[in-house]
């Protein structure tokens, strides 16, 4: 497919140690805990992946096309604002359709490097060999590996200016101290000439923002019970899927929907490969998820921890969504 000299395509894989040993001591830990709960990043298995893209394309689900609006309409001033050859690095790339409009925008005139970054190996591959094709002149170096590993591999991209894309509210998963923090050692791999853009959901009324986590399809429900799906046939588990229900929460307060799975009845559950047998109370809950909705100037308090500054923003015409393109700080503050 491409020339032997400069391949156009390469995969790396950066999970660190048995993917499976360490599921296993997450649901173990999870489980056992008081309350329960579990990691929203054990989702994305090749049904989760398949699920969530689903979900982006739920009529109450606003958010992707919120975010393609914006793109669709400012792609090309956030071009315009490099010069030269660019590496355009993303963390949880999915299907990375929404990156179509900033590779578009960036290719004209200049090489671009593409650095998916993303724990779904086979989605990683799906959405290279589709870019590949639509974009002959990109170059992809694809990373297998979660958020902290794929940091590694950021340091190690930095010939050219680069734009680091972290889309979709991803951030959202983060509570607001984990997103400074993150954002930050982001930040410590960044030059003066490096931009990072941040796709944020805003927050807003709970109807809409409780309908967008509890479609009327269920698509949502079925992507949350995957989860233990994904137990039974990974670690040997014998969850019964109808009798948990999908729930989600909008958190006023701390501006976040909670996701949880609830038990419709005491029932006791075993995960042969842990060794490990759950009880449930009739009600009880799982906690899965956490989405976190930002204001302007909550946001504007992550960056700013984070030693960023918010050079611009832009927001979807309904303002439900907003894209911030931050740059490294360089004022005396700095440490
Ligand atoms: C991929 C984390 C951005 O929080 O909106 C969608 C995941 N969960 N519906 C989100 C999700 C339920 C999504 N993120």
């Amino acid at each position: 497919m491409a020339s032997a000299s400069m391949p156009r395509f390469r995969l790396v894989e950066l999970t660190g140690g048995d993917p499976f040993a360490e599921f296993a001591r997450d649901v173990a830990a999870g489980l056992t805990a008081e309350p329960k709960h579990l990691s929203c990043c054990y989702f994305y298995d090749r049904e989760g992946s398949r699920l969530f893209e689903a979900i982006c394309e739920l009529p109450e689900y606003y958010l992707t096309r919120a975010e393609t609006e914006i793109l669709e309409r400012h792609a090309r001033e956030i071009a315009s604002l490099f010069q030269g050859d660019v590496t355009v690095i993303e963390l949880g790339s999915g299907n990375a359709v929404k990156t179509r409009l900033v590779l578009d925008a960036l290719l004209p005139g200049r090489r671009v490097r593409y650095v998916p970054i993303d724990i779904c190996r086979p989605v990683l591959e799906e959405s290279a060999a589709d870019l590949l094709q639509r974009f002959p002149p990109l170059e992809i170096v694809a990373v297998a590996a979660e958020y902290h590993e794929g940091l590694r591999h950021l340091r190690s991209e930095s010939d050219r200016p680069r734009l680091i894309l972290w889309l979709g509210s991803n951030i959202g998963n983060f509570t607001r101290a984990e997103a400074a923090t993150f954002l930050g050692r982001i930040r410590d791999t960044m030059t003066s000439a490096d931009r990072m853009l941040v796709g944020v959901d805003l927050r807003k009324d709970r109807a809409v923002l409780e309908a967008a986590y509890d479609d009327a399809a269920g698509v949502t429900a079925a992507f949350n019970r995957n989860l233990l799906a994904r137990i039974n046939y990974e670690l040997n588990g014998n969850f019964d899927l109808s009798a948990f229900q999908h729930r989600a929460i909008y958190n006023e307060d701390l501006g976040r929907i909670e996701m949880y799975l609830a038990s419709t009845r005491v029932q006791s559950v075993t995960i042969g490969r842990i060794g490990l047998t759950v009880r449930f109370a009739a009600g009880e809950t799982i906690h899965t998820e956490n989405s976190y909705k930002y204001s302007q100037a909550e946001l504007n308090a992550v960056a700013t921890a984070a030693g960023l500054k918010d050079q611009c923003f832009w927001q979807d015409a309904a303002g439900r969504f907003s894209l911030h393109l931050l740059a490294r700080r360089t004022d005396s503050a700095e440490t």
